[in-house]
Formats: structure tokens, sequence, C-alpha cells
């Protein structure tokens, strides 16, 4: 933590507009009296900076050092990392254009290397082009990626020796601290702006560049495309975990919250786009939500032009705070600035934080229709999942933490005149 701030302050004082920085230490979790006994186990990782006197983390331009497209020396040691891993792991966090995510699709085919896309990425709910989903194989999405990481000593076996990080943020906590203590030999996170985003301090290398102008830059390194061990087992990994998982959602008789994360795509078509809400969708969306057949676009011709087999959906939420306020207001804003159909899924109190938002629903100026899924079951589910569910007396967690109610969402929708099914 402290090498990787340091480093990004040194970055910042030096670079335009040059001058002070500020540094807040945050302080230590739980800040309670227990004393914790210092342990070697916090200098795992920093082998590499103990032997340079290089920075933990590098901040590096894409810089062309010649007319004849020749890289400056920083961009050439990075592709020379790449070239020579043997574990790499591709993984794409929130990034919201669609450039962005066609750049993303070539650049995991240049590197063949098993990608893990978050729900924010546009490519998890992907929209498959042709009758046979997954016949694109040159990409190895790895989508059970969080439920993989939920067994022990497949975790232990899942080693990364660089891994390549597309767009900032990453929803899962699992993935998160699963990042913090898997030590790859290099992290490097490319995006756009300048600011620092390494919650879990393991960035090695950081690259100011857009994912076009990164995936161009390895395009001259003529990668190998290598089976190997790693992406196999990875693989069949994916495959059990996926089946498993289509077993258990389809054996239900009852609609369930998985049930709908794993099917909701295919509400979706054509140009739509996806808004999720906070607490339990964007979650569930990221462990259950799958790619959807688009029988709207023509994949035969697509397929001519060796292109991948699918393109990114656009998927929007409100992280950050990962505040439940808003969200209808903050969806009908993302259907107006997008100009696609949206498709808004929210949970119940979610929903009722923001009632006002179906009276802008109403206005329907400057957009296309939207359609607004409420998960509702009926109060704050993902309070059944916390600690204090385990603790606390039924009637004590229904009124202060699931805030149950029997509020009629469908009347609520009848008063502002919107159509709704149940
Ligand atoms: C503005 C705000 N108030 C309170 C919270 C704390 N909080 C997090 S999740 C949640 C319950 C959300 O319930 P619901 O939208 O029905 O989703 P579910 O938990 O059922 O998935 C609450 C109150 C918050 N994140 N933001």
């Amino acid at each position: 933590m402290v090498l990787t701030t340091i480093d990004s302050a040194a970055y910042n004082a030096m670079q335009a507009p040059q001058g002070p920085v500020h540094i807040n230490c945050a302080f230590r979790e739980p800040l309670d009296h227990s004393n914790q006994n210092w342990s070697f186990d916090c200098l795992r990782g920093l082998d590499r900076w103990f032997r340079n006197d290089e920075p933990y983390t590098r901040y590096l331009e894409m810089k062309m050092v010649s007319a004849f497209g020749n890289y400056s020396c920083s961009v050439i040691e990075v592709q020379d990392i790449i070239k020579k891993a043997k574990q790499g792991l591709l993984l794409v966090g929130a990034i919201h254009k669609e450039d962005d995510m066609w750049a993303v699709a070539l650049l995991a085919r240049q590197l063949s290397w098993p990608v893990a896309a978050d729900i924010l990425s546009g490519l998890r709910m992907r929209k498959v082009l042709n009758s046979f989903p997954g016949f694109d194989k040159s990409i190895l999405f790895i989508d059970q990626i969080d439920q993989i990481l939920l067994s022990d000593s497949v975790k232990s076996w899942i080693n990364p020796d660089v891994i390549v990080q597309i767009g900032s943020r990453i929803t899962s906590k699992r993935m998160e601290m699963f990042l913090e203590s898997c030590f790859p030999s290099s992290y490097i996170l490319i995006d756009t702006h300048p600011c620092r985003h390494d919650p879990s301090h393991v960035v090695t290398h950081r690259i100011q560049t857009s994912v076009a102008d990164f995936a161009a830059s390895l395009c001259q390194c003529n990668l190998e495309r290598k089976t190997s061990r790693w992406k196999d087992i990875l693989m069949v990994l994916n495959s059990a975990v996926s089946q498993e998982i289509m077993f258990h959602v389809h054996a239900e008789f009852s609609l369930t919250e998985p049930y709908v994360a794993h099917v909701i795509g295919e509400a979706l078509y054509g140009n739509a786009a996806m808004f999720v809400g906070n607490s339990m969708v964007i979650r569930d969306l990221n462990m259950f939500g799958k790619g959807w057949l688009d029988h709207t676009t023509n994949g035969g011709n697509m397929m001519m032009h060796n292109i991948p087999d699918f393109i990114g959906a656009t998927v929007s939420g409100n992280r950050g705070a990962s505040g439940i306020d808003g969200l209808l207001s903050t969806a009908i804003g993302f259907a107006v600035g997008s100009n696609k159909h949206v498709c808004c899924v929210v949970g119940d109190v979610s929903f009722l934080h923001d009632t006002n938002g179906l009276s802008l629903l109403n206005q329907r100026a400057q957009r296309k229709p939207m359609t607004v899924i409420v998960i509702n079951n009926h109060g704050g589910a993902i309070f059944s999942l916390l600690p204090v569910a385990k603790t606390a007396s039924p009637q004590i967690l229904q009124k202060y933490f699931y805030t149950s109610h029997d509020i009629s969402i469908s009347k609520l929708c009848d008063a502002h005149r919107q159509f709704q099914m149940q």
C-alpha cells in the first residue's frame, strides 16, 4: 500500500500541473485495540522491488519514438513481459464505449489468454451473433471466475504470472481479494485517464492509453498463439461450473434471483443496453449473467469478415459508494444519453428509494422506451448474507435490516400510469 501510494504521489507531483501532493493515511481496519503481530507475509510479492531500484508501480506512456512506429523502451519492456507470460490473464473491468469493447475483443484474440470480463465491461452480457454460442473459440471467456474462486483449493492453483487489466473498476469483492493475494510478477493496468485506481495495491505498470492503441502496439510483437495447460484447465473448470449453474438454475420451479440473472439477457434485443442496480442485482448478474443470442443482427455477414462472433452490449451501473438511491433516475439519464432501449434491473427497496423516477419515466422526451425489472423479494435480501443474519432475532432483522414491506409495486406503477406486467 505504501509503495503504490508513494509511486502515484511521485508521478502526480512530476506531471503537469507539477506541485506538492497530499498523502492521506487511512486508518487500519479494524480500528480497535487488538494487537496484530507483524508477519513476513506482508512482504510477499515485493521480490522484484527489492531486486532493483525502480518504483513498484511504473507509470508509462505509449510513446512512439520514431516515424517508423518504434515504441519507447518502457513500452518494449511491457511487450516483452507479455510475450514471455506463461499464465497470462486478461481482466476486463468497467468500460462504456462500444469501440473499447471491440478493441478488447481484438486484444483478447491477440493475447489468446483467458478473459475474465466484469458485468460492467459489456463483454459479459455480450450479444452472440450466430446460432452457435461459444463458436468463437479464439477467445476463452472465464465467465464463472467468481464461483471458481469460491474453492480454496482451485484458488490456490490459479496463479497468473502476468495480468493485464483494461478498465478500472472490478465488481466482485472475491476477485479483488484474489488479486491482492495472487502476486503475479507483472500487473499491467491500461486506462485512458491518469487517475490512480489500484484498490488492491498490486499494479506494477500503469499505462495511460486507449485499449485500441495498446492492442495496436502488441500487433508489432507477433505474439504466438500458444496452447497451454493453464488455459485448458481454466476452460474445463469454467464449463463444469457453468453446466452446474445451468442445472441448478433451471431445476428450481420458482422465479429465483439467480434464474432471473441467468436468463435476463434473453429480454434484450438489437442495440439494447442494460442498467444494473446495486445490492444483490449487480452481484447476481456478475455471477450468473450470460451472453444472449441476437436474432436481429445478420451474423452470417459479420462472420465473413473474421471478427468475433459477438458484440459487447453496454452495461452501466452506479458504483462508487454503491448507493441504492436515485437508481431509476440514473437509468433514465443513461437511456437519454445512450439513446438506446435500456433495460433497468433493480431491487425492490432500491426501486422504492426512487419513486420520483416514475414520474420522470412519464416524460418520454428524447429517449427510447425503457423496461424496468424490479426484483421484488420484499426487502433488502443482501442482509441475509451478512453475519448479522446469524445473530439478530428475526423481528430485528425484518424491521431494521431487511426493511421488509408490503407496498404494491404494481399499484405504484398504476398511479404513475406506467404499463406493468408481473
Ligand atoms: C442510499 C443508501 N442507503 C442505504 C444503503 C445500504 N443498503 C445496501 S443494500 C440495501 C438493501 C437493498 O435492497 P434491494 O434494493 O431490495 O436489493 P436486494 O438486497 O434485495 O438485492 C441497503 C439498504 C445504500 N447502499 N445506499
